[in-house]
């Protein structure tokens, strides 16, 4: 059995797992090759693509499990929006939503119609695999504040303002992204992904009583609709490692942590039953490679033979990440 199909029910007895948010993006010099042919729509769109970036990342480096090439946004296609990347401004939502009106008119299409290169990228990509591949999607409080700021905002003033005039207009449109996510993260397993983890990228602009609300009332339907399906659940909710016992509760497979939590402290918070997955701050990589094989060893030591840990970044690896730092990382993780 696989490294982190083992550690995603706690019963990893060996080193643990790798894998990098953002593995397969911009970092890479064959990615920004591709993209230099293609608009990132198109990337996404094309199933022989989706599984050409998908694999980059572990033939160049190796690492333990891959993550689908798809974005979060790819859902707001089933929601007949349109979206696209625009250079220096990043991902740009059409016509962007203004009010639960709004919410009304949305005429939701046929998920599996839509979105059916997803799962045809992973069809082609898993025959060629021999890690397992990560599935994902956004949490509904993220899409939906993409879905209202059009695109991407330091503060998600719109979105916020909305959610707190209008709760229950706010509660619509998660309600809707809930049931569309749950049916796409289920379309990805019937293709064959190993696991699933959901972005909640924004959860730090919630104060706890609003994350409960608006983001982990949410997290619960999508576990509970997953439970079935015996397929682990990965929960990270960006800037809210303080929430992780409120996480853990929702009874998810494995919760990734940003950097500002302490694994082990965590770990005593949420008992053996959850894996946990994180933590290094990705401007380590910045740092010389001394440097970084010391953070690294720091956190294999934090997690020593602990049998639910996932090594990853606290978040998204940067797109100016020296290749260098990359294979070092990974090389401590595997040869320690
Ligand atoms: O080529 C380009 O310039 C496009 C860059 C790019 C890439 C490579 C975008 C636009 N998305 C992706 C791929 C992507 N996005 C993956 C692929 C698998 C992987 O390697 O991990 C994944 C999992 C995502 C998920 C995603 N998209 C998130 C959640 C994860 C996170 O980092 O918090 C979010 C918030 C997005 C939105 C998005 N799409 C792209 C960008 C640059 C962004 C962030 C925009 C912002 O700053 O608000």
């Amino acid at each position: 059995m696989q490294l982190l199909t083992q550690a995603l029910r706690c019963k990893n007895k060996g080193r643990p797992p790798v894998w990098l948010m953002r593995q397969a993006g911009r970092y890479m010099p064959e990615y920004r090759a591709l993209r230099a042919k293609h608009s990132f729509l198109e990337m996404c769109h094309q199933p022989e693509l989706i599984a050409e970036v998908t694999q980059l990342p572990i033939h160049a480096f190796g690492m333990d499990a891959a993550i689908l090439f798809s974005d979060i946004l790819v859902v707001a296609e089933a929601l007949g929006l349109k979206f696209h990347f625009e250079e220096g401004v990043g991902p740009v939502i059409e016509p962007h939503l203004r009010s639960s009106a709004d919410v009304d008119f949305l005429c939701p299409l046929n998920v599996s119609e839509v979105l059916s290169y997803v799962p045809e990228g992973i069809r082609m990509v898993l025959p060629q695999l021999r890690v397992p591949l990560i599935g994902f999607c956004g949490a509904p409080f993220t899409v939906a504040s993409y879905l209202i700021e059009g695109r991407a905002s330091r503060d998600l003033k719109k979105t916020k303002q909305w959610m707190l005039r209008d709760p229950e207009g706010f509660h619509r449109l998660l309600k809707l992204l809930t049931k569309i996510s749950v049916e796409y993260l289920k379309l990805q397993i019937n293709a064959g992904v190993q696991a699933v983890q959901v972005f909640e990228s924004w959860a730090h602009v919630l104060a706890a009583a609003q994350f409960k609300e608006f983001s982990l009332t949410y997290l619960d339907m999508i576990v509970r609709e997953l439970h079935s399906t015996d397929v682990p659940v990965i929960l990270f909710c960006r800037g809210a490692s303080s929430f992780a016992p409120q996480v853990a509760k929702l009874n998810p497979a494995a919760i990734s942590l940003d950097w500002s939590s302490d694994l082990e402290s965590v770990r005593a918070q949420v008992g053996p039953e959850i894996a946990l997955q994180g933590n290094l701050d990705p401007d380590i990589l910045y740092a010389e490679i001394p440097t970084i094989r010391h953070e690294v060893k720091r956190l294999l030591h934090a997690m020593k033979n602990d049998r639910g840990y996932i090594f990853n970044l606290g978040h998204g690896i940067h797109p100016d990440t020296p290749l260098d730092a990359v294979k070092a990382l990974v090389e401590c993780i595997q040869n320690n």
